[in-house]
């Protein structure tokens, strides 16, 4: 990209977070992707009374670029199934997994500090579980990454051929692949608000984006994000600063692997 525009849109109802998105794109395509931004403010069941469209210019050179995450979907039906494989696989990464069940009760009982869904992830510290996130009412927002435009067509066919075609699998896994690349990130936990959306995933760099068909029941409007973060391991402003600010590009597209059990899952890690 010779002019690559960060593009951000969040929408809101009384101050409570509704949808938001992130985008990178050159700047001839800025004029094309607001308008498909703002119709996804809208298309919720929610409606917003507030939308917030911003464009903003990146400095080329300082845009970094990033291997996807792989993924792998687990053919794990029910919601406790999903969870408590959520919890093994967090174990895998480092987090103890009294901390994994807690982040795992804490965005099912609605993350914000008033127990809502929040705008942006909660940051847990894998020696305690305790929150680092400076708001814990709006959480961390990681902003300005997306697709090369290559990589995310190519990613895109991908997944559609692993039976994956929605937008929000590959906007997930790009904000995945992202939070995977912070500093003193060890891993991350989310699933959707979207009350219609049941899937989640727990990723990290050695786990890769691990899909999870069932981290809540339909029509449950609870969902956010949780980052575990080793202080051993990086620096929390810096952490931040990076999940806000740096831009990210992700330029090669991911495998797709699965459906697989949980043990299969765990094997094939093994293997490679
Ligand atoms: N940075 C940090 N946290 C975010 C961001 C962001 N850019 N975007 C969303 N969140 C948090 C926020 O708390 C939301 O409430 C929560 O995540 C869920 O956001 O492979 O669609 O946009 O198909 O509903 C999982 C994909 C879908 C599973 C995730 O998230 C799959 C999704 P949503
Ligand atoms: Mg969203």
């Amino acid at each position: 990209m010779k002019k690559p525009y960060s593009i951000r849109m969040r929408a809101s109802r009384r101050g409570a977070h509704v949808s938001g998105a992130e985008r990178i794109a050159e700047v001839g395509d800025v004029n094309d992707i607001v308008p498909q931004l703002l119709s996804r403010a809208f298309a919720r069941s929610t409606e917003p009374d507030e939308v917030v469209v911003r464009c903003e210019k990146i400095a080329p050179h300082a845009m970094a670029r990033l291997d996807s995450l792989d993924v792998v979907t687990l053919d794990c039906f029910d919601v406790p199934g999903c969870r408590s494989a959520a919890i093994r696989i967090l174990e895998s990464t480092g987090v103890p997994s009294s901390v994994a069940a807690a982040a795992v009760d804490l965005l099912a009982s609605g993350a914000s500090s008033s127990g809502r869904v929040m705008r942006g992830a909660a940051i847990m510290d894998i020696a305690n579980g305790n929150r680092l996130e400076p708001d814990q009412e709006r959480g961390v927002r990681a902003s300005r990454f997306d697709w090369s435009y290559d990589a995310g067509a190519e990613a895109e066919h991908r997944l559609a051929a692993a039976g994956l075609n929605h937008y929000r699998t590959r906007e997930a896994l790009a904000l995945a692949t992202k939070i995977a690349h912070a500093p003193g990130t060890v891993a991350e936990l989310c699933w959707s608000d979207d009350p219609e959306y049941t899937a989640g995933y727990v990723a990290s760099r050695a786990a890769g984006y691990v899909r999870l068909p069932f981290m809540k029941r339909n029509s449950d409007p609870l969902g956010g994000r949780v980052i575990f973060f080793d202080a051993a391991r990086g620096d929390l402003e810096q952490c931040i600063r990076y999940l806000q600010h740096a831009a990210v590009l992700i330029h090669t597209a991911c495998k797709c692997l699965g459906p697989m059990s949980a043990e299969e899952y765990f094997d094939v890690r093994k293997r490679t």
